[in-house]
C-alpha cells in the first residue's frame, strides 16, 4: 500500500513522514522533492498466527509513504 502525506507547507508533514519512517529527511520549509520511504506496521497477531501456519518466511507487513510537498491552497470559490 502507498500514502500521500498532504497539507498545507510547514504543516508538519516531513516530521510525520520521519516519526512514522523512523527516517531523517530534511527539515527545509519549501521542501520542492518528496520523499519516499516505508513504514513497519506492527501487528503481534503475525507471530501467533505463524506458530499454526507452516511457513518458510515471516514478513510483516510495511506501508510505503511519500511525503508531499506543502500544497499551498486555493483560493476562494468564484
Ligand atoms: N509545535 C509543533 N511544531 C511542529 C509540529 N510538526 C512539525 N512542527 C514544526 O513545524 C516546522 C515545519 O515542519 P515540517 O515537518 O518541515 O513541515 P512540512 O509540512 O513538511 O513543510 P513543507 O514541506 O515545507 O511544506 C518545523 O520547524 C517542525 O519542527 C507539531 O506537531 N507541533
Ligand atoms: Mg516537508
Amino acid at each position: 500500500m502507498e500514502c500521500g502525506i498532504v497539507g498545507l507547507p510547514g504543516a508538519g508533514q516531513t516530521t510525520l513522514f520521519n516519526a512514522l519512517t523512523a527516517g531523517h529527511a530534511s527539515i527545509v520549509p519549501g521542501a520542492s522533492k518528496p520523499n519516499v520511504g516505508v513504514a513497519a506496521v506492527p501487528d503481534p497477531r503475525l507471530a501467533l498466527v505463524a506458530r499454526f501456519v507452516d511457513t518458510r518466511k515471516v514478513t510483516p507487513a510495511t506501508i510505503t509513504l511519500v511525503d508531499i510537498p506543502g500544497i499551498h491552497a486555493c483560493g476562494g470559490a468564484a
